[in-house]
């Protein structure tokens, strides 16, 4: 009897303090896992919200969904983009800006999800102002990743996007003033009537050797690439990037340029960080610079330095390009690079800076 009582007492204290040593692992477990995860998941800068150019109202209502109104990275990308479709920023986002040829503006924008690496894209988009959002609707309602032309618009209209005429006085005179100067800047090359002094038609020179060139090639400046490139981050990591543009001045009916092209308008890695890119977008989609941007940040590069080696692949093959990049790595990290341009600046928001912009000095 006393035998039993004395080696029942040693069973319940043995149980009593493995019950003890087991609740401490399991609080120390919980704990340390809770650092682990703060350190590896969640940066105080987050989330965060950079895109080209100055576009700092389009900053703003990407932030305002990302950090007040509980919104997804895809709602930041989309309505921060759209503000600039509305506010036509720079005349080189939305309606209104840059006639091609026969005086039409058309669109071009991209949306691209890091959670799952799926793209909804429009390019040469007739006829409906809100390029973004059709291109989220081509994302989230079907299985495609770029529709076209008169097609995206049939496609915009199904799904409810109102028809509207994209032609403003203000594009009408650029258009206008275009012509009375002989069609000057174009993007035409070798072809008879001499294009840098000459409007069309065009027609192919017989022989490359008697062929022109056009030196008067029209120029990426000030006011014919300010497409917005938008990448947004949120607190738990989640990215997203979006691009609009009406592409470029005077361009040939039916040219597409960089921005609705995964990998050169922008490009998003859900285990790495994204980055967009303005400026030559003929130039730029011969050389995915945004792909290059994250793959450099994969490898260990800062989002500026990357920024400027995928630039500089560019310039090795075209030292004139003008246009920019800006990347952000998903701890909260963001810089840019530009080359051609006198100065570039982009916009940014994170916990810690509010709204801003952010200069860089070009190469
Ligand atoms: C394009 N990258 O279509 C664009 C130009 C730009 O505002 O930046 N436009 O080539």
């Amino acid at each position: 009897m006393e035998l039993s009582k004395f080696s029942s007492s040693v069973v319940y204290r043995l149980t009593l303090r493995m019950a003890c040593i087991g609740s401490l692992f399991i609080f120390f477990k919980i704990l340390s896992g809770y650092f682990i995860y703060s350190s590896e998941a969640v940066n105080p800068s987050l989330p965060l919200v950079i895109n080209t150019w100055h576009f700092t109202n389009a900053t703003a209502r990407a932030w305002a969904l990302l950090s007040e109104e509980g919104g997804s990275v895809l709602d930041a990308v989309e309505q921060g983009c759209a503000v600039c479709e509305r506010e036509q920023c720079d005349f080189t986002v939305g309606y209104g800006g840059s006639p091609d040829e026969n005086g039409e503006t058309t669109l071009d924008a991209l949306i691209m999800d890091g959670a799952t690496h799926d793209v909804g894209a429009v390019a040469a988009l007739r006829q409906v102002k809100d390029a973004i959002s059709v291109a989220r609707h081509v994302l989230q309602y079907t299985e495609h990743t770029l529709l076209v032309g008169s097609q995206a618009t049939e496609f915009a209209v199904s799904m409810g996007f109102k028809l509207e005429n994209l032609t403003t006085p203000k594009s009408q005179e650029m258009h206008r003033s275009w012509k009375e100067q002989n069609c000057q800047p174009n993007f035409w090359k070798n072809v008879v009537p001499d294009p840098s002094t000459s409007c069309g038609p065009y027609a192919p020179v017989s022989s490359m050797a008697s062929g022109w060139t056009n030196d008067q090639r029209a120029s990426f400046d000030r006011y014919n690439h300010d497409t917005i490139g938008m990448i947004a981050i949120d607190k738990d990591g989640k990215i997203s990037c979006g691009t609009s543009t009406n592409g470029a001045r005077n361009k040939i009916p039916g040219r597409v340029g960089d921005s609705p092209i995964p990998g050169s308008g922008c490009y998003v890695d859900r285990n790495v960080g994204g980055a967009a890119a303005t400026g030559d977008g003929d130039v730029m989609m011969r050389l995915l610079p945004a792909l290059i941007s994250v793959e450099k940040m994969r490898d260990g590069y800062s989002p500026e330095e990357a920024s400027r080696m995928s630039l500089q692949r560019i310039i090795d093959y075209y030292p004139n390009f003008e246009g920019a990049i800006v990347s952000a790595s998903l701890d909260g990290r963001h810089g840019g690079a530009c080359n051609g341009f006198t100065t570039f600046q982009y916009s940014l928001a994170d916990s810690e800076n509010g709204v801003t912009t952010v200069d860089v000095s070009c190469s």
